[in-house]
């Protein structure tokens, strides 16, 4: 039997995802994957920041995805979601935005309104201090019930992508 992906190949997918974002002085380039790891086929969704229409991250282009495809509104991703979904992203997802669009951390957390949604999410950086202060993302989700866990070894490549459209 092959072995299942590790948390570094899903993070490393999430990353390449993060390449694909177009570079931008206003927000981070971050790439995402929800994984399904019990499934045949584990990868359910992946995004980059703005690849779906209009101002999008990468966390809510997988949610997008998957309500699309379950011909679902937006808001109840959940609804189609394994109960044993993980979200893995190369940034801590958002709590706060510049835009005042609606933040990831209640995109993740209301997958969870109609049974498990997300359980755990995989970070691979916390956001920098750049755009709304110290984010509260981790620590909003930690105290919904959710658990966070960092996956080190990739913060160089993964901020270096990040902020490829930051003035240096
Ligand atoms: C995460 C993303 C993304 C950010 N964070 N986790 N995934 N772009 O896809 C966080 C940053 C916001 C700014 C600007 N970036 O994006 O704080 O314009 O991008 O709503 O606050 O806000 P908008
Ligand atoms: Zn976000």
């Amino acid at each position: 039997m092959a072995t299942s992906p590790s948390h570094e190949e899903y993070m490393r997918l999430a990353l390449e995802q993060a390449k694909q974002a177009p570079p931008k002085p206003t927000n981070f380039c971050v790439g995402a994957v929800l994984v399904s790891p019990a499934a045949k086929d584990p990868i359910l969704a992946v995004g980059h920041t703005m690849e779906l229409p209009g101002n999008t991250h990468a966390e809510q282009c997988c949610l997008q995805k998957i309500a699309e495809q379950a011909e679902l509104p937006e808001d109840e991703a959940g609804k189609a979601l394994p109960p044993d979904t993980v979200l893995y992203t190369t940034m801590e997802p958002c709590n706060m935005r510049l835009s005042g669009n609606l933040p990831c951390v209640d995109r993740v957390l209301r997958t969870r309104r109609y049974g498990a949604g997300i359980q755990k999410v995989y970070l691979g950086v916390k956001e920098p201090e750049k755009f709304v202060g110290q984010n509260q993302g981790r620590r909003k989700l930690e105290d919904n019930g959710v658990e966070v866990i960092h996956i080190g070894g990739m913060e160089e490549d993964i901020l270096r992508v990040a902020t490829a459209g930051h003035e240096k």
